[in-house]
């Protein structure tokens, strides 16, 4: 039997006079401290009550230490009372103070079992209007004494591992915070996973000096086991990610549309997990290649978790989820010889796209520039299908989810995308952790799209049609409040890897629509997850775990952490009092639907496979989204299908493409079929033309939101990357004062030479070399500044400006739209021996050159300018 020991008596760390003591246990909330004298061994009376007073009755004590067939009869008469003191049993002689106490607990089990002479909830389980207000679950007050509900009469007997006994009412420490799991090992010595001290942790265990390895080795092989399992199974899609920890604030309260605790009231702080991702690449894939990127939020709710995982573009490829695999395998590298990784250009995803006309809106998203961010900072994301949002009184709306970037949407160049997939695989992981770890805190706001059922009856499109996005034109954006993400995570495994989204993580005032993409996935997400995190306990991983409490009669399976106490797992019950008793109207209330009334010419089918006919219209958004784009983001779009269809093996799918495309665009599909090399075929036909169906006229000629450029953000330089190239001779101070007006700007300027070590500048000045135009290529960077010389010393600055990796360099940054200060006679002879035209072509400025003839930060303001929008596209063509 375990006493009760001082901490540092039985500390394991106690072997080591340079450990640290573990810190006791938190109480949970609400709980007062025990005293030891209460939770002593069990020859002391427990809660301070008076020694055990003589008894009145005799029973056998046999009944009540059986766990088969108990006393015909309780000990005592039913009481008033509810709080039975050990000393009150009535009629029974204990043997030890633990026979009292059991008999004490089984006539409490008894009293409060007896509480209930029937379900009482039955008949509410029954019937139209307990359907729609389904009521809370009639329960028994808990009885103040914890020995009635508790598993073991043992449970007071404390210990280091089993903790004080103190049973912590109606509390499931898994909702704790992070805190709770995060280990810290400063300090303390290596250990097996048992906690054994290991003495030596780099040799095997041998016979003799030189071996054999001997199978005794625990060490070895608990090191080496561990090891050999230590990766899970990636994510069947999107399984390349990165994820960070943050906040949501709710600007005001939306309780007149939904009761979701988080839209409740202005100011209130909702934390969140977000993973940003890419959808075919495996895991060790390239971040910047061409593909739409998954944009996953887990809001940790008082209500529960609600998991909002969508994308950067607004729409889908398919319809329905039956098309999701056909989808996936057809993207994924090809089942013969696994190629290519990540990445759409190859044959068999355009076979599949070519012969799905409804695929073709999401495609265009993915051609243009949307398919290849700049930064996961600035992308839009899209919760993609309508929701529905449910209010106190349980009326419903529809709504569409929308997160803007504060610092606007801005995609990179394909040249540069392409060459940053070898220069820096990590590139957006490492720019949102940079950004993250540097304060420079990503944040979006989050809109709603709200409407009603009839406004949606009026739309020439379906709501439920995931390949259909709501023209901001028809329905506004309700801004209702912002993200910012401001923790990186301790440990990527731990939290990025094993964070498991779900859209079937869902919160009272949030619920489906009928979108039968939507409802493919309530299913798929909660399968995916029990085979990749290995098994059904995936909520109880530490990231996973809500902060909302969790009870209920779900036990077992692989990897159990919560311990539950007592003997109760279903209901109803009498022996836990009812509990956990159903929430009614306080828990997630599915919205209920009520069929229409059938017309004389409706369908009486009630199941059936199909589609609504309004889903056939396949080309109307994709031509509104073409039209939508500027004429950059439209020769970008070309280009992409360009060389997604060089890529291709079989002439008859590219030709199949064209045909497509015709149906959206004559001018996109010629400009393909030229990059190409083909003659125009003729369009395929058309699903409503077949089916006799009306042409369908999108409601606005042009969306000004669908543009990437209609959202630049901010204008500001936070985060962007600037090299500052120099050589010796560069002027130091010119270079100096540059680099303070950017990082002032909250730009990332960093000095860029052609090795380590240090250049001599002006007035012999010596300046540090943070990295080199080798390991950190043209492409890794948003914008040059080109040095001044300092007037003395030219011969380094000249060789510097004949470098062809440095013209290379500078040769880029102007292809890739990116701005350029030129600093003096040195910087504008670098631009010249790259090659760089000063002007546009027209002879017009370029306003993303700036030209510095005078102090080389004279022109910092304009430059610094230039940064914030990013690129000029007008370099281009
Ligand atoms: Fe997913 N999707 N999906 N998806 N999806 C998964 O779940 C699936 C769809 C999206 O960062 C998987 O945990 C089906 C649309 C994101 O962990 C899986 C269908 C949208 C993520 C799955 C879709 C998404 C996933 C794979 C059609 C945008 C990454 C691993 C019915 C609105 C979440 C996993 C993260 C992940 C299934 C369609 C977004 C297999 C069956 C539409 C952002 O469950």
């Amino acid at each position: 039997m375990a006493k009760t020991r001082s901490p540092s008596a039985s500390s394991p760390s106690s072997a080591s006079s340079a450990s640290t003591p573990a810190a006791p246990p938190s109480p949970p909330p609400g709980a007062t401290s025990p005293t030891r004298a209460t939770k002593a061994g069990l020859r002391t009376a427990p809660h301070g009550s008076a020694p055990l007073s003589p008894p009145r009755v005799e029973h056998v004590l046999g009944s009540f230490l059986a766990t088969v067939s108990g006393p015909a009869t309780p000990p005592a008469d039913e009481e008033d009372g509810e709080h039975l003191d050990p000393g009150e049993v009535p009629g029974f002689v204990p043997a030890s103070a633990a026979q009292r106490k059991l008999v004490l607990s089984k006539t409490l089990v008894q009293r409060g079992s007896a509480r209930m002479s029937a379900n009482p909830n039955k008949a509410a389980e029954h019937g139209e209007a307990n359907a729609l207000q389904p009521r809370q679950g009639e329960h028994a007050q808990p009885l103040p004494d914890d020995e009635a509900s508790g598993s073991t009469r043992s449970e007071e007997n404390d210990s280091e591992k089993v903790g004080d006994g103190r049973p912590h009412s109606g509390h499931n420490p898994l909702a704790g915070t992070l805190d709770r799991v995060r280990v810290d090992s400063r300090g303390r010595m290596l250990t097996t996973n048992q906690g054994v001290p290991v003495a030596d942790n780099q040799n095997s265990l041998k016979a003799g000096l030189r071996g054999p390895t001997l199978l005794e080795d625990f060490i070895l092989r608990e090191k080496i086991t561990q090891f050999d399992h230590e990766r899970i199974p990636e994510r069947v899609v999107h399984a390349r990610g990165s994820g960070a920890f943050g906040v949501f604030e709710c600007y005001d309260s939306q309780e007149q549309i939904t009761r979701a605790d988080l839209f409740g009231k202005a100011g209130k702080q909702t934390p969140v997990f977000v993973r940003f991702s890419t959808v075919a690449g495996e895991r060790g894939s390239a971040d910047t290649v061409r593909d739409t990127r998954g944009f996953a939020v887990k809001f940790y709710t008082e209500q529960g978790n609600w998991d909002l995982v969508g994308n950067n573009m607004p729409v889908f490829f398919i319809q329905d989820a039956m098309k999701f695999p056909d989808l996936i395998h057809a993207v994924k590298p090809e089942p013969h010889n696994g190629m290519p990784q990540a990445a759409s250009a190859h044959d068999t995803f355009w076979d599949f796209i070519s012969l799905m006309p409804e695929s073709i809106h999401h495609t265009l998203w993915a051609m243009s520039d949307r398919g290849i961010p700049r930064s996961y900072r600035t992308m839009q994301g899209f919760g993609v299908h309508t929701y529905k949002l449910v209010n106190a009184a349980g009326e419903a709306v529809f709504v569409k989810f929308h997160w803007l970037p504060t610092a606007g949407t801005h995609s990179m160049v394909w040249d540069e995308a392409a060459k940053i997939c070898g220069a820096d695989a990590d590139f957006h992981r490492r720019d949102l952790w940079e950004a993250i770890e540097t304060g420079l805190y990503p944040q979006w706001e989050l809109a709603f799209q709200v409407f009603s059922a009839e406004q949606a009856a009026t739309f020439s499109f379906d709501v439920l049609d995931a390949t259909k996005l709501i023209p901001e034109e028809l329905v506004p954006l309700r801004v209702v409040g912002k993200m910012t993400l401001d923790r990186n995570p301790d440990n990527f495994f731990a939290e990025t890897e094993q964070a498991a989204f779900c859209t079937a993580h869902i919160v009272p005032g949030i619920d489906f629509s009928n979108d039968p993409l939507l409802q493919g996935r309530i299913h798929s997400y909660l399968d995916t997850q029990i085979s990749r995190l290995g098994g059904p306990n995936f909520h109880e991983i530490a990231v996973n775990a809500p902060i909302a409490q969790v009870h209920n009669n779900q036990r077992d399976g692989m990897h159990r952490q919560a311990i539950h106490r007592g003997r109760v797992a279903y209901e109803p019950n009498s022996l836990g009092g009812g509990c956990p008793h159903q929430a009614g109207m306080a828990g997630f209330v599915s919205t209920a639907r009520r069929m229409a009334p059938l017309s004389e010419s409706a369908s009486e089918i009630e199941k059936l496979r199909g589609k609504p006919e309004k889903f056939a219209d396949h080309f109307s958004q994709a031509q509104l989204f073409w039209r939508s784009q500027t004429a950059v983001e439209q020769r970008h779009i070309v280009d992409a299908f360009r060389f997604e269809l060089t890529r291709l093996t079989v002439p008859a799918i590219r030709e199949r493409v064209v045909s497509q495309l015709l149906n959206v665009d004559a001018r996109l599909a010629r400009g393909v079929a030229d990059g190409i090399g083909i003659a125009l075929p003729a369009p395929q036909p058309l699903a409503i033309e077949e089916l006799g169906l009306a042409p369908v006229m999108s409601e606005v000629e042009a969306s000004a939101g669908l543009s990437l450029f209609a959202r630049p953000g901010n204008v500001r330089c936070a985060g962007r990357r600037v090299a500052l190239l120099v050589a010796d001779g560069a002027d130091a101070t010119a270079l100096r004062e540059v680099q303070r007006r950017l990082a002032e700007a909250d730009a990332v300027p960093r000095v860029v030479g052609m090795r380590l070590g240090r250049v001599l500048c002006s007035q012999g000045q010596p300046i540090e070399i943070e990295t080199t135009v080798e390991s950190l290529p043209s492409v890794l960077w948003d914008a040059v500044v080109l040095p001044q010389g300092d007037g003395q010393n030219d011969a380094g600055l000249s060789a510097l400006a004949a470098d062809p990796d440095v013209q290379d360099f500078i040769k880029q940054q102007y292809r890739h739209g990116k701005p350029i200060l030129a600093a003096g006679r040195h910087g504008r002879d670098m631009l010249v021996k790259a090659g760089v035209p000063l002007k546009l072509a027209g002879d017009r400025p370029d306003p993303g050159l700036v030209l510095d003839e005078g102090q080389a930060d004279s022109g910092s303001d304009e430059f610094i300018a230039a940064v914030g929008r990013h690129r000029q596209h007008e370099r281009e063509g």
